[in-house]
């Protein structure tokens, strides 16, 4: 096909009115177009449609075109066909990522290697029958424990943040894979129940790679009554001040809101996940992309009114966004919007509850879409921050003083105990005090003098000059700005009498429900209302 440059130009006007008479809300049809020349493509670009791929030795190109166009395309000469679209793999540049088949296969293997703390479930189904998959990791992964802080990671309710999986991914080998061997990680998954949800969206992140190229999908695949368009926005589709500002009543709008509060199953279904589990402290929603830490609320500019939970949310986005370089806000400081999931977690539940918005910046033009290299870096430093999330998810308003993730006590021959810590994250610092008495309920006394000094990452304090078959307790006192102070523990040890002959505190058959070698972490008797580990 030939055409003279006027003659282009003057097609090219025409085109742009067909362009913008053209239906892209409408339905569209997978096309492979002959297109040999720039000129044929450029023909075809100004219809208005996007086009997908070009295949510039074969002279083709592939593009989802509205199907009010078809007829025009026609008429302009162009041979086409539609070919049978069953592909759902990513374009083969981006095979790194995982789709919904990948993350399964993923998660199945984390289940069959550890199946001692993981439990693959499904937690309900999508609008095209999908299984919705949650791998739940915990110590005890086939009983809840309700005394134990559970946190929800759920990644990609939107369809094209493909980057979002990748997060929860990482963020589920990093705690299964560290178990045992890395002894944070150990205590993390020993002390809490963690749900991790790759994705809540796989109809629409299915659709939105058709083909082997992106879509920019980002809603559901609800068939909407009446409509040709099709999908809800499920960040619009929770209980909470639904319906309102923000979202849109419009079936094809990308922020179509549903016929009513949670009218989607898969939202439905997180619901139902959420109310199953009362213990859940804190929940993180998984979006891209504009490197942001978000805390509710967003249906309004005003602050959440309880300041210790507004300060909570502030502190802890704070802390995170440190550890990924992003921006922390309130929600609505980026726009106001109902039926997002924190505002339902936080005005409902009263969760703690945040989105992060990955990479890369707003400006960047791969969007939603980054090269997979960007894929390693970005889950390292989101998992920093879900670190800092789960490290305070026992006791989320500790972020306003500190929290510990260990705190053991170790009885060392002949007269000594060794206390060993580690913090999460300390914050407006004062000092720690290493606190004893010789009853859980006594009177707990400093046995150190003055601070020890903060911000160290592991602590180890070596109290002497101890008593022969006496029981000690000890708290670690963190000294914050003053109303800010926290206690954990106690832990204790017990040193052998002197006519023991076997000095090992486990062995002794004294020792029934404390043993000298105190591991003080959630679980422990010892370690009930005082504040406990903040493992
Ligand atoms: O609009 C959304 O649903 C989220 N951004 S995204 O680009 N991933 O679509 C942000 C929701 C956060 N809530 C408010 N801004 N109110
Ligand atoms: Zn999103």
């Amino acid at each position: 096909m030939k055409r003279t440059l006027l003659s282009l130009i003057a097609l090219s006007l025409l085109l742009f009115a067909a362009a913008a008479q053209a239906d892209f809300f409408g339905e569209r049809t997978y096309l492979r177009i002959e297109a040999p020349s720039v000129e044929d493509r450029t023909v075809l670009a100004n219809l208005g449609f996007s086009i997908d791929y070009v295949n510039l030795e074969e002279g083709y190109l592939t593009a989802w075109v509205p199907n009010d166009l078809l007829p025009k395309i026609k008429e302009l000469g162009f041979l086409y066909e539609s070919p049978v679209v069953d592909t759902k793999d990513f374009p083969a540049n981006y095979a790194p990522y995982h789709n919904y088949n990948e993350q399964l296969t993923a998660l199945q293997d984390l289940n069959t290697q550890h199946p001692e703390i993981t439990d693959l479930f499904t937690f309900g189904q999508t609008v095209e029958g999908r299984n919705l998959w949650c791998l739940k990791i915990s110590a005890n992964p086939l009983q809840d424990d309700p005394s134990l802080p559970a946190v929800v990671i759920v990644a990609e309710h939107h369809a094209r943040e493909i980057l979002t999986p990748e997060v929860a991914l990482y963020t589920a080998t990093q705690l299964v894979e560290g178990y045992g061997t890395d002894e944070k990680m150990t205590a993390y998954v020993d002390n809490h129940e963690i749900y991790v949800i790759t994705t809540l969206n796989p109809d629409g992140s299915l659709f939105d790679i058709q083909g082997g190229s992106f879509h920019m999908w980002r809603k559901n695949r609800q068939v909407n009554a009446g409509s040709a368009c099709l999908g809800v926005d499920l960040n619009r589709n929770y209980g909470y001040k639904w319906g309102g500002v923000g979202s849109s009543g419009m079936a094809c709008a990308d922020t179509y809101h549903g016929t009513a509060a949670f009218s989607e199953p898969e939202t439905a279904a997180l619901r139902d996940l959420v109310n199953a589990h009362a213990n859940i402290t804190t929940i993180l929603s998984l979006h891209s992309h504009a490197k942001l830490v978000l805390y509710p609320f967003g249906y309004t500019y005003e602050h959440i009114a309880d300041q210790i939970d507004y300060y909570t949310h502030k502190t802890l986005a704070e802390y995170m966004a440190a550890e990924t370089k992003f921006t922390p806000t309130q929600s609505s400081g980026l726009y106001l919007t109902t039926g997002d999931t924190m505002d339902w977690a936080y005005g409902v539940k009263g969760i703690i509850s945040f989105t992060f918005e990955l990479g890369p910046s707003q400006l960047d033009v791969t969007g939603f879409y980054p090269k997979p290299s960007f894929i390693e870096p970005s889950c390292q430093a989101a998992f920093n921050a879900i670190d800092v999330l789960i490290g305070f998810s026992s006791e989320p308003s500790y972020v306003l003083a500190t929290n510990v993730w260990k705190f053991t006590a170790e009885y060392k021959a002949p007269d000594a105990a060794v206390l060993k810590w580690a913090s999460v994250r300390e914050t407006r610092p004062q000092g720690w005090k290493v606190l004893r008495a010789e009853t859980e309920d006594g009177d707990y006394q400093a046995v150190n003098d003055g601070f020890i000094q903060p911000n160290q990452a592991a602590y180890e304090y070596t109290d002497e000059g101890l008593e022969a078959g006496q029981t000690y307790y000890y708290l670690l006192h963190y000294e914050g700005t003053g109303q800010n102070d926290v206690d954990f523990g106690p832990v204790s040890v017990e040193v052998p009498g002197a006519d023991d002959d076997d000095a090992s505190p486990a062995d002794d058959d004294d020792n029934d429900d404390n043993d000298s070698a105190d591991s003080g972490t959630a679980d422990d008797d010892d370690n009930d209302d005082e504040g406990g580990c903040g493992c």
